[in-house]
């Protein structure tokens, strides 16, 4: 992104929708060692398809090579989240293979946001974001994401019907019955494509409702989504604290060599010191109706 002003836009438009997609963050050589390295781990990978069908493959493989320590701490994103103005950013710890199956079917609605308990859910300012680097032009056709702008927000008639408690259920362990209805896996009038070319990057708060289309092509959707906290100097301390409690960090030596430290910065670091905050994926009261 060249401007401050295209910056500012960005910024803009992921407060107001929800999201927003910047084109061109990976360079097209490390595009195509993360496509290369990612369909090797989706082929040695053993797990079962059946239990994440709806999302294709849902793999986790940060540890897996170092290309993805290098993803993390991708400078340009980094540069790009800093031009928006967003303070101390922080890995939250996780990322997702998410590779959509020749034929994959659509992903059913959902958010991802798991501290509705606490007020500081109403506030406007993103506070946990996925990075979606999408490895191949995604388009309707083989199984782009889908949004509800607004919807990190404000409640949709959809917040009332979607059964999850879980953000991603595992179908073979009789989840099914709790995890998805109809009402999650219909269209929806507010619904918006969200198309993005080989090395764009799209960015979206973890309360927007999103899905996806399914795939209709013979080929393989590949997507690396990273997990990441925005201003995480402003988080309120018994949400902090939940992080630490969560996701367990450590100095980021996971890797072998000295492939971590690149990401060091961007861990969550300390002791538990004060109470956290229990999670809750279910928006409660501080999810609000337009009109409230
Ligand atoms: O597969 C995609 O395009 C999006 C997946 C996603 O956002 C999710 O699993 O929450």
């Amino acid at each position: 992104m060249s401007t401050q002003a295209q910056a500012r836009e960005k910024r803009y438009q992921l407060i107001e929708e929800g999201y927003c997609v910047i084109d061109q963050v990976l360079d097209h050589e490390f595009a195509a060692e993360l496509r290369r390295v990612s369909a090797r781990i989706r082929e040695e990978e053993e797990q079962r398809l059946d239990a994440v069908k709806y999302h294709g493959t849902l793999i986790e493989p940060a540890y897996r090579d170092p290309v993805y320590a290098r993803l993390i701490a991708w400078q340009p994103s980094l540069d790009l989240l800093a031009a928006m103005d967003f303070g101390e950013v922080r890995w939250e710890g996780s990322m997702y293979l998410i590779n959509k199956l020749p034929f994959g079917p659509p992903l059913y609605w959902h958010q991802d946001w798991v501290w509705w308990d606490h007020p500081v859910s109403s506030e406007a300012r993103p506070m946990q974001v996925f990075l979606s680097y999408y490895l191949t032009d995604t388009s309707v056709r083989n199984g782009c994401l889908r949004v509800i702008p607004g919807s990190q927000l404000r409640r949709f008639d959809l917040h009332d019907e979607l059964l999850i408690g879980p953000g991603h259920v595992d179908w073979t362990k009789g989840e099914e019955a709790e995890g998805v209805n109809q009402a999650m896996l219909l269209d929806h009038p507010a619904a918006v494509d969200v198309p993005a070319k080989s090395g764009s990057l799209v960015i979206a708060d973890a309360r927007l409702l999103h899905s996806t289309h399914a795939n209709q092509t013979p080929r393989h959707r590949p997507l690396v989504l990273v997990w990441y906290f925005l201003d995480f100097q402003h988080f309120p301390a018994e949400i902090k604290e939940a992080c630490k409690v969560e996701y367990d960090f450590r100095p980021p030596n996971w890797w072998e060599g000295d492939v971590g430290n690149a990401v060091k910065h961007l861990v969550v670091q300390g002791r538990r010191t004060g109470e956290a905050v229990s999670g809750n994926r279910v928006p409660g009261v501080h999810l609000r109706r337009t009109k409230e």
